[in-house]
C-alpha cells in the first residue's frame, strides 16, 4: 500500500459547491444516484480530469451535463472523468449491498436498519467522490424505501419534504445548508423511536432535539438527552459557540467501529454511549455518555464548521474537541477526579504508544491507512498540547485565541498551524518553539535536581525527548511546569508559580527558604511528560496527605508506589527497604482512608494503584508477569494490613438508596476499592462480601464491582454470581459485553481457558465490534493472561486478528499494538510476540489496516 505524505498536499482541482444524492434504499441492494455540480478551482493547478475516489464500487452509468458518456476510466478504484469545460454537472449511478458490509464503513445494515459511517474514507464506498476533507459542498439528499421496514428516514440538516408512493414505499428529502466534507455525510433509515426535547440557544433560537433508538430502549435515553442540553449550554458559556440548525438528531446503533460520529446535525452513536439506566449502566458508563455526547456535539464547531484540510491535521479537530469535552466534564462533576482520570488514560495508553514502534507526532508526516491514526496520541496528547497553551495563556487569553480561531477560519478546512497562529495572535503568546510539540513524537523526560545554597533553593532541570521511529534527534520543547514550594516549618507554600523549561538544561532559583522546601511539581499535570527525581519518601508521604493541589496529591501517592514497585522489580530492594517502603505506603494509605476532609470520589481515586502499563513504562524492558505479581503482592499486603479499615469502609458505603449524586457515587467507588484490596488480602471474606453486595445491589455499578472481585477468585461464589448475572441480563447486549470483559480481564489463574471457552459461547460473534472488544481487548489488557509465558495469550490475539481481518480490518488492526510492544518486554516473551506478528505478516491478503500496523510493529 502507498505511503501518503503530508508534504504532498495539493488542493483539489475542482470545486463541488452542490451535491444531490438519491438513495433507493434496500438492505441488499441500494441504488445511489449522485449529481455533482463541478467548477474549476481557481486556487489549484488545473486538470482536465475529474478524479473521484471509490472503494469496492463500480459505476453503472456516468452522465455529463445530462448525456450518458463513455469518457471515463476506472483505475485502481478511482473513477477518472475527462471534462472539457469550466463547469459541468456530473452524474454517477452505483449500487451497493449494505447487508454484506461487515467493515461497517460506508452504508451498512445494523439490526435491520441502515446507517452510514463515512469518516475517514467511507463515503467512497457509497458513491464516487473526491473523498477528502477539504472539498466542501452543500448536500441535498432524497431517499425512498419500504415504509414498514424503514419508517424513519433521516439525513443531515433539515427535512424539507416527504411523501408516500402508492407501492408502499415512502420518501424524504433533506437539505443541509452548511457546506461540509463528505466524511460528515450521514443517512439513517429504520424502525426507530425518539425521545424528543428542545433547546433555546443564547440568541433565542429554538432547536428540536431527538435521540433515536430501538423501541424498548427509549427509557434509557434520558441521561443522554440531559447531557446534550448541558453540552449545548456549556459550549455557549465556555466557548461562545451556538448551535446552527433547527434540528439535532442523535441515533444509537449497536454495530459501530468507534464511540460515535459527529455527522452534521445527525450524530450516530454506538449504543454504549447513549443508553443508560441504573440497572444496566455503571457510574463510569454515565460519565462516558456525558463525555461522548459532549464531544460529538462540540465537534459541530471544532470539526464541522471548521474542518481539517487533510487527515494529517486530524488532531486539529480531535485534540481540540477532546480538550473541550474534558473541560466540560470537569465543570459538570469533580474537576480534580476528571483530571486524574484523563491523566491515567494518557499514561496507560498514550505513553506506551509514544515509546513504542507506532509512535507518531500529533501531526503525523505520513500514513498508509488513516484509520490507524485515530490514536491516543492524536486525541489525548493532542488535547494535552492545547491544554498547555491554555495553561501558559491563562483562561481568559486562551478564550481570546479560540474566539479568533473560530472567527478567522469559520467555513474553512484548516490546519494545525492555523490553530496555533490564532492562539498566538489572540492570546498574545509566542509559540514559535512550542510548535515542536506538533512535529516531535515521544514523551519528554525531565530530570530534576534540587540544591539548597544557604537560603536559596535551586532547581536544576534537564529535558530530553527520546528517539522515535524516523526521528532520532529532537530539540528541546517548552514545558510549562506549575509548581509550589512547601516550607518545612509552616507546612504551607507561598502560592503556585508557572515556570517554563525551554532549554535542554536550565536552572530556576527561589529565595528565602531556610531549609530545602518540599517541591510539588507539574501540578495539575501541567505538561504531558515523565519526571525523574529523587524525592525522599517522607516528602511524598507529606504531599500525599497535605498537598492542596488534588492532582499533586494523587501524584505523590503514585510516585510513592511506583518508586517502591520499580525498585522491587529492578531487584534493588533489600528486605529492610521493602519493609520501609511498604510502611510508607501504608502510612499514606491510612491518611487517605481516615482524612475526613476528603470527598469519597477523590478518596476512591487516591486508592487506585498505578496501572501495570504505566509501571512497565518505567522500565527499559519488563517482565509483565513480574510486574503483575509485585503489584498484586503490594495489594494483598495493603488488603491485609488495612482489612479492618476496608471492611469498615465497605460497611459505611453500603445500604443507602441509589442516587447519582457525587456522595452516593463516591460510596460506590469506595465499595469497589475495598473489595479489590480485600480480594487480594482476604479472599474468602471478600468473596462473601462481594456475593452479598451483588445480591443486594439495586444498580449495575455495585453488581459490576462485586463481579470483578469474584471473577478473579477461585471460590464457589464466582460461578454462582457469574451465572446470576448472565441470566439476569441475557439478551441485553451492553450488559452481556460486561459479562464477557469482566471474565477476560480477570485475575483468575485460568483466565486464558475462560476466554477460550467464551470465544465459543453462542453469544460471541466477530461481527459486532463491541462484543469483539469486550472479549479480546479486555484480554489483551489482562497482564498475567495475555503475557502467559508459553505465548498462548499472544497466539490467541494473533488468531483473533487473522480471523477478524477479512470481516472488519479497522477493528482487527486495533489489536496489533499490544503485540507491537515486544521490544519493551523481556527477551523470551518478546520472541514469542514477534513470532506472532510475523505469522500475521505472512498471511495472504492482509488488509491495508493490519498490514501497516504489523509492518510498523516489526520494523
Ligand atoms: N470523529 C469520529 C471518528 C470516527 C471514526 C474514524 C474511523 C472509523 C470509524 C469512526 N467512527 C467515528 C469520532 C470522534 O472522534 O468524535
Ligand atoms: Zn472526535
Amino acid at each position: 500500500p502507498q505511503l501518503i505524505l503530508r508534504s504532498d498536499y495539493k488542493p483539489f482541482p475542482w470545486l463541488l459547491p452542490d451535491v444531490s444524492l438519491d438513495f433507493k434504499l434496500s438492505l441488499e441492494k441500494t441504488r445511489v444516484s449522485s449529481r455533482l455540480e463541478v467548477q474549476r478551482n481557481p486556487n489549484a493547478v488545473p486538470s482536465p480530469v475529474l478524479e473521484l475516489n471509490g472503494d469496492g464500487i463500480t459505476p453503472l452509468e456516468v452522465l455529463i451535463d445530462g448525456e450518458v458518456v463513455n469518457s471515463w476510466v476506472l483505475e485502481d478504484d478511482k473513477l477518472l472523468i475527462s471534462l472539457s469545460g469550466e463547469a459541468h454537472a456530473v452524474e454517477v449511478v452505483t449500487e451497493i449491498n449494505p447487508s454484506t458490509n461487515s467493515q461497517l464503513m460506508g452504508l451498512y445494515a445494523s439490526n435491520g436498519m441502515l446507517c452510514t459511517q463515512c469518516e475517514a474514507e467511507g463515503f467512497r464506498r457509497i458513491t464516487f467522490f473526491p473523498d477528502r476533507p477539504d472539498v466542501l459542498s452543500t448536500y441535498s439528499v432524497r431517499m425512498s424505501g419500504d415504509s414498514v421496514q424503514f419508517p424513519v428516514l433521516l439525513a443531515n440538516g433539515n427535512c424539507v419534504a416527504s411523501g408516500r408512493h402508492q407501492d408502499g414505499t415512502h420518501w424524504a428529502e433533506w437539505h443541509d445548508p452548511w457546506p461540509k466534507p463528505s466524511y460528515l455525510f450521514a443517512l439513517v433509515a429504520g424502525d426507530l423511536v425518539a425521545r424528543k426535547d428542545q433547546f433555546t440557544t443564547m440568541s433565542g433560537k429554538n432547536v428540536e432535539l431527538a435521540i433515536w433508538v430501538r423501541e424498548g430502549d427509549l427509557e434509557r435515553t434520558e441521561h443522554a438527552m440531559e447531557s446534550l442540553k448541558r453540552a449545548m449550554k456549556w459550549d455557549e458559556e465556555a466557548f461562545g459557540r451556538e448551535y446552527d440548525l433547527d434540528l439535532f438528531n442523535v441515533v444509537a446503533v449497536s454495530d459501530f467501529n468507534m464511540g460515535a460520529m459527529e455527522n452534521k446535525g445527525l450524530n450516530i452513536f454506538n449504543t454504549k454511549y447513549v443508553l443508560a439506566e441504573p440497572d444496566t449502566a455503571t457510574d463510569g458508563d454515565y460519565d462516558a455518555i456525558e463525555g461522548v455526547i459532549g464531544h460529538e456535539y462540540f465537534h459541530n464547531w471544532s470539526g464541522n464548521r471548521i474542518t481539517c484540510r487533510d487527515w494529517f491535521q486530524l488532531s486539529l479537530k480531535e485534540g481540540f474537541t477532546v480538550l473541550r469535552d474534558q473541560l466540560f466534564s470537569q465543570d459538570m462533576g469533580s474537576a480534580p477526579v476528571k483530571r486524574i482520570e484523563d491523566v491515567r488514560v494518557l499514561r496507560s495508553i498514550q505513553f506506551p504508544e509514544d515509546s513504542g514502534p507506532l509512535a507518531h507526532p500529533i501531526r503525523p508526516d505520513s500514513f498508509r491507512e488513516i484509520s490507524n491514526f485515530y490514536t491516543s496520541t492524536i486525541y489525548n496528547k493532542g488535547a494535552e498540547v492545547i491544554r498547555m497553551m491554555r495553561t501558559m495563556a491563562g483562561e481568559e487569553r486562551f478564550r481570546k485565541g479560540t474566539d479568533l480561531y473560530f472567527d478567522r477560519h469559520d467555513g474553512e478546512a484548516a490546519t494545525c498551524e492555523d490553530f496555533v497562529q490564532s492562539i498566538e495572535d489572540g492570546a498574545g503568546l509566542d509559540l514559535t518553539q512550542f510548535r515542536l510539540w506538533y512535529s516531535q513524537a515521544g514523551t519528554p523526560k525531565v530530570t530534576v535536581r534540587q540544591e539548597q545554597d544557604g537560603t536559596t533553593t535551586r532547581l536544576h532541570l534537564t529535558q530530553s525527548v527520546p528517539p522515535t521511529p524516523g526521528q532520532m534527534d529532537k530539540k528541546p520543547m517548552p514545558i510549562p511546569l506549575a509548581l509550589a514550594l512547601f516550607d518545612r516549618q509552616t507546612e504551607e507554600h507561598r502560592g503556585e508559580e508557572l515556570i517554563v523549561l525551554n532549554e535542554a538544561e536550565q536552572s530556576f532559583e527561589f529565595s528565602d527558604y531556610d531549609a530545602a522546601p518540599i517541591i510539588s511539581l507539574n501540578r495539575g499535570f501541567s505538561s504531558p511528560i515523565s519526571i525523574e527525581r529523587n524525592v525522599p519518601r517522607e516528602d511524598l508521604v507529606f504531599l500525599a496527605a497535605r498537598d492542596d493541589d488534588p492532582f499533586a496529591r494523587y501524584e505523590a501517592m503514585q510516585d510513592l508506589v511506583v518508586s517502591h514497585l520499580v525498585s522491587a522489580l529492578r531487584g534493588v530492594l533489600s528486605d529492610a527497604d521493602r519493609a520501609d517502603g511498604q510502611e510508607a505506603i501504608l502510612k499514606a494509605f491510612s491518611a487517605i482512608l481516615e482524612d475526613s476532609a476528603l470527598d469519597d470520589l477523590m478518596r476512591g481515586e487516591l486508592l487506585i494503584l498505578p496501572s501495570p502499563a504505566y509501571l512497565s513504562e518505567q522500565l527499559e524492558t519488563s517482565n509483565p508477569q513480574a510486574i503483575h505479581e509485585e503489584r498484586e503482592r503490594l495489594k494483598a499486603w495493603l488488603g491485609t494490613q488495612c482489612a479492618g479499615q476496608f471492611e469498615a469502609l465497605h460497611q459505611r458505603a453500603s445500604g443507602g438508596a441509589y442516587s447519582r449524586d457525587a456522595a452516593a457515587r463516591g460510596l460506590r467507588k469506595l465499595k469497589a476499592q475495598a473489595l479489590i484490596y480485600l480480594a487480594a488480602g482476604c479472599p474468602e471474606k471478600a468473596a462473601k462480601m462481594a456475593a452479598a453486595q451483588y445480591h443486594s445491589a439495586d444498580n449495575m455499578t455495585d453488581r459490576q464491582s462485586a463481579l470483578i472481585a469474584l471473577a478473579g477468585l477461585d471460590v464457589p461464589e464466582r460461578e454462582e454470581v457469574l451465572d446470576a448475572f448472565y441470566k439476569r441480563y441475557q439478551g441485553d447486549a451492553l450488559a452481556i459485553d460486561k459479562w464477557f470483559s469482566i471474565q477476560a480481564q480477570s485475575l483468575h489463574p485460568k483466565a486464558i481457558e475462560h476466554v477460550k471457552a467464551l470465544a465459543k459461547h453462542p453469544d460471541f460473534t466477530l461481527k459486532n465490534p463491541n462484543r469483539v472488544r469486550s472479549l479480546y481487548m479486555a484480554f489483551a489488557a489482562n497482564p498475567h493472561a495475555f503475557h502467559a509465558a508459553d505465548g498462548e495469550g499472544y497466539r490467541m490475539i494473533a488468531d483473533c486478528i487473522l480471523a477478524l481481518d477479512p470481516i472488519n480490518p479497522q477493528t482487527a488492526a486495533r489489536f496489533v499494538p499490544p503485540l507491537g510492544r515486544w521490544r519493551r518486554i523481556e527477551p523470551g516473551r518478546a520472541a514469542l510476540m514477534r513470532a506472532e506478528l510475523e505469522r500475521i505478516a505472512d498471511a495472504k491478503q492482509l488488509s491495508r489496516d493490519t498490514f501497516e500496523q504489523v509492518s510498523r510493529s516489526l520494523g
